[in-house]
């Protein structure tokens, strides 16, 4: 019997042996580690084995060996632990050394594009206007010839119609040429006080130069309401030019001929650059051109639902480019359609 007990002695010393041999090559690796913990104390570890066989022993000396073997165990164990908070320690200042961030290093800069300088000048006008109780109102740019022509009082035949003049999909339908059928559309649908500005896309085909493009933009602004006057009219674009050209600014109307208004003018504001006295940008006039107006036709009025009796309007039709070219000293037209960065960085 004492051989038995002398026997599992020995085993239990042979297996601190073998454990501290393993823990030796396991070195810092916490996953053979974890797998020591299970081969020598697991449940079916060697450590568990022998405590196991103590049943082999006589009842005096089983108190013996198990005291032994706890004694072995909370050894191993705690070697274990030692070991494996070592091993963990070591893989963390592993991946703390790969994933250092040198925060002196320069950072990632990301370049500052700004807006077009056509947006730029959209929302500069919309901004002016809705300032002046404007509302924004959109419509579709493939339109109606009788939204874009008829009900704006261009009748058959115009030159404006001509298919030299404007794009057709059929006979019936083209791409808008100006942005006045929005309105159209809004008076038919709402009664006056309207107040709306209707900037977008135009389409007429013409062969690109420097002054022409076959798209280009337009703002055009209709009020309705009992009483308006060309006073109005002259009122809301002296306002109008005065905070897009600069506080001193002065305008000037001259006659002029549209079908959809009567009477219709052209609108000239004095020369930002010289301020009337005459210089290159105005061409020695002292007034540059930059709006075309009038007081809404009776006839548009009438043929779109509104009284003519009882209400009056008046509208305009800004040139996005145009005024764009003016304001920026912009001499091509295309140079807005083309995507230079060199020429859309000066816009920041
Ligand atoms: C120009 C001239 C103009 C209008 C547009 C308009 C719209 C309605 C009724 C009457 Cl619904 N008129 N629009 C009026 C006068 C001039 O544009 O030279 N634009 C660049």
């Amino acid at each position: 019997m004492s051989d038995t007990l002398s026997e599992m002695q020995e085993a239990l010393q042979q297996i601190q042996l073998d454990f501290e041999a393993e823990a030796k090559q396991a070195g810092l690796n916490a996953l053979a580690l974890e797998n020591l913990r299970v081969a020598y104390l697991g449940k079916k570890g060697s450590l568990t084995l022998l405590l196991r066989g103590m049943g082999k022993l006589d009842a005096a000396q089983r108190p013996l060996m198990g005291q032994a073997a706890n004694d072995i165990r909370q050894t191993l164990e705690a070697e274990l632990n030692g070991y494996i908070t070592q091993a963990r320690h070591a893989e963390q200042e592993i991946r703390l050394e790969a994933e250092a961030i040198d925060v002196t290093l320069p950072g990632q800069v990301t370049p500052l594009g700004c807006r077009h300088p056509l947006t730029q000048v959209i929302d500069q006008i919309t901004r002016i206007f809705t300032g002046m109780g404007y509302a924004v109102a959109a419509g579709p740019e493939v339109e109606y010839t009788r939204y874009n022509f008829d009900l704006l009082h261009i009748p058959e035949g115009h030159p404006s119609r001509d298919v030299t003049d404007t794009f057709y999909i059929t006979d019936d339908i083209i791409l808008r040429t100006q942005t006045s059928p929005v309105q159209v559309r809004v008076m038919r649908q709402q009664q006056p006080p309207i107040k709306i500005i209707c900037p977008g896309m135009v389409y007429r085909p013409d062969t690109p130069d420097a002054t022409h493009s076959p798209v280009f933009h337009q703002i055009e602004g209709l009020a309705v309401d009992r009483g308006i006057t060309m006073g109005d009219l002259a009122g809301t674009l002296q306002l109008y030019a005065r905070q897009l050209f600069g506080a001193d600014t002065k305008i000037r109307l001259r006659p002029h001929h549209f079908p959809f208004t009567e009477p219709s003018c052209e609108v000239d504001v004095s020369c930002w650059n010289c301020g009337g006295a005459g210089c290159p940008t105005c061409k020695g006039e002292g007034y540059v051109e930059i709006l075309g107006a009038g007081m809404v036709h009776p006839w548009v009025l009438e043929q779109n639902g509104i009284d003519p009796h009882e209400y009056s309007g008046f509208a305009f039709g800004i040139g996005v480019e145009r005024t764009a070219m003016a304001r920026y000293k912009i001499d091509d037209i295309r140079n807005l359609y083309s995507n230079n960065l060199q020429f859309l960085e000066q816009f920041k």
